[in-house]
């Protein structure tokens, strides 16, 4: 059992949050999630505010646990969302790709837990100061939108500048992972990629066999052109942008298009040629589809058994 600020503070039985990844974290995933112990999340994306209220719905004939909603705060519906979240008093508020600062007041004042999701430590301490309940402090090593900086160097930086609990994502693939993050001084962990291949994803097939066949060096960051770089598996779609991205005579404009609904068409159509894969760099230690419950289950047994034997290194 591994027992946290955030497993005592949200009610959950595993400090593990499941990203609130677009198109992918439905009320199905989410509520296995929080189902098996730990934090499922109805990501947003860019969904209206009339989807995400039926999905939030769904989720509530399926668990009666804690779970969030994610909103990624450059979608064209995020003031809705923003108000949605309070109307159907949803427990736990997680942000992307931007600024919550503008909802922070309202939320808290509705009671809701807000852990904004931040890529380093001024805009961590900008959270705090807005009051967040926590933040998930994510490195480059995790698919979808990143920021600069490594897991390894983001989380004990942000650790040491905020008194407010501090979730590690980006790079957790296995138990080792889960052992690191807390030794970094994360009180909890939170993970998109692992969470693509379980049984409740509904991802198209061929993007959980991509996942389960890549390799290390399987990803690739793009998109830092436009100011919001996106790792994904290196596909025929993801080498075109990049190589579109260098390309002066590509406007920003066009590149913003040719990127435009990718990832849905992996996700739905599992278009291998025309797909955006998004996926964190452990998509190479991720080897089989298997239940959230027995992914949650193998992951904390490993992470504990690794806390356990830390002591053998110290003389
Ligand atoms: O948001 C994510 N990951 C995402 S969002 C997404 S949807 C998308 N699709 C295409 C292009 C762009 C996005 C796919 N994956 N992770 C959390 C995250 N948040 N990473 C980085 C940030 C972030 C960046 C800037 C958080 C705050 C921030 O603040 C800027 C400011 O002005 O303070």
């Amino acid at each position: 059992m591994i027992e946290s600020k955030i497993t005592k503070m949200l009610n959950i039985k595993y400090p593990i949050f499941q990203g609130g990844m677009a198109w992918v974290a439905d009320a199905r995933l989410a509520a296995a999630v929080s189902e098996a112990g730990g934090l499922g999340t109805i990501g947003a994306g860019n969904a209206p505010a009339s989807h995400v209220a039926q999905e939030i719905d769904l989720l509530r004939t399926l668990t009666d646990k804690p779970f969030a909603v994610n909103i990624m705060l450059m979608s064209p519906h995020s003031e809705d969302l923003a108000q949605l979240v309070i109307d159907k008093k949803v427990p736990v508020v997680t942000t992307g790709a931007g600024n919550p600062g503008k909802y922070m007041d309202k939320w808290n004042e509705a009671g809701i837990k807000v852990i904004p999701v931040i890529p380093s430590v001024g805009i961590a301490k900008r959270m705090e100061s807005y009051k967040a309940f926590a933040v998930v402090a994510e490195g480059c090593e995790a698919g979808g939108h990143i920021g600069e900086l490594t897991t390894m160097a983001l989380i004990p930086q942000v650790v040491d500048a905020v008194d407010i609990p501090v979730i590690a994502a980006g790079g957790i693939g296995d138990g080792r992972g889960v052992a690191a993050a807390f030794m970094l001084g994360a009180e909890g962990v939170q993970c998109g990629t692992k969470f693509l291949t379980v049984y409740e994803a509904s991802v198209h097939q061929n993007y959980k066999d991509r996942i389960i066949g890549a390799k290390d060096i399987d990803t690739i960051s793009t998109g830092k052109r436009l100011g919001h770089p996106v790792r994904a598996l290196k596909n025929p779609f993801s080498r075109n942008f990049f190589k579109l991205e260098y390309d002066s005579s590509v406007s920003n404009e066009d590149l913003e298009k040719e990127g435009s609904g990718a990832l849905r068409i992996a996700v739905q159509e599992g278009d291998w040629q025309k797909g955006c894969f998004m996926a964190g760099q452990v998509a190479g230690l991720i080897t089989k589809e298997q239940s959230t419950k027995e992914m949650i289950e193998e992951l904390f047994n490993e992470a504990e058994q690794v806390l356990k034997g830390a002591s053998k290194w110290v003389k």
